[in-house]
C-alpha cells in the first residue's frame, strides 16, 4: 500500500457537495481507503482570478493502485461529477482533483508529474494538507508546514 495526497477543488455548482461526493467516491475505489480528511477552505481564485471563490480540501489515500491507476480513476470521478475539460485552463470546474504526491514516486511523463510542481506556490493546496501532514516533506520542494508559513493565506477560511 501506498500513501498518497490529492487536492480537490470546486467553484461551480454545489461545490461543498461536490468535495464530499468525491470524498464518498474515493472510498469506493478498488484497493483503496481514505485515511484521512482536511477541513473544507474558502478560497480566492488563483491564477485566472475573476471567477467564483473556491472551495479546497485535501485528503490523504492508502492505496494498492499504480500511480497511473489512480490518475485514472480521479480523472473518473471528475467526469462524473460533470467537470468538462474545455474553456481556459485554471478556470471554473465542478470538480478538480489532482494527484499530489506519492510516498516515494517521482513521474515525469506527458499525462502525470509527481510530486506536482506547483505544490509550494499554493496556499489553497498547503492548507488543506498542513491540516493532514504537517511534517510532509514534498521532495524537491520542501516541508509542509515550511511552505505555507512562507506563504500568505489571507482571504482563505476554513469552513465550519
Ligand atoms: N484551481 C485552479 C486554479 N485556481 N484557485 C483556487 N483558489 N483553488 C483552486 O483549486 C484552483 C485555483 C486550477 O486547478
Ligand atoms: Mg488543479
Ligand atoms: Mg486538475
Amino acid at each position: 500500500m501506498t500513501i498518497a495526497y490529492v487536492a480537490l477543488g470546486s467553484n461551480l455548482g454545489d461545490s461543498r457537495r461536490y468535495l464530499t461526493e468525491a470524498i464518498d467516491a474515493m472510498e469506493r475505489l478498488p484497493q483503496t481507503r481514505v485515511d484521512g480528511r482536511s477541513r473544507i477552505y474558502r478560497t480566492p481564485p488563483w491564477g485566472v482570478v475573476d471567477q467564483p471563490p473556491f472551495l479546497n480540501a485535501a485528503v490523504r489515500l492508502d492505496t494498492a493502485l499504480a500511480p497511473a491507476e489512480l490518475l485514472d480513476a480521479l480523472l473518473g470521478i471528475e467526469r462524473a461529477a460533470g467537470r468538462v475539460r474545455e474553456g481556459e485552463r485554471w478556470g471554473p470546474r465542478t470538480l478538480d482533483l489532482d494527484l499530489l504526491h506519492m510516498d516515494g514516486v517521482r513521474s515525469d511523463d506527458l499525462r502525470l508529474t509527481l510530486p506536482h510542481p506547483r505544490i509550494a506556490e499554493r496556499a489553497f493546496v498547503l492548507l488543506p494538507l498542513n491540516d493532514l501532514a504537517p511534517d510532509l516533506e514534498i521532495p524537491g520542494q520542501g516541508h509542509v508546514a515550511a511552505m505555507l508559513a512562507a506563504l500568505d493565506p489571507s482571504g482563505c477560511e476554513a469552513l465550519p
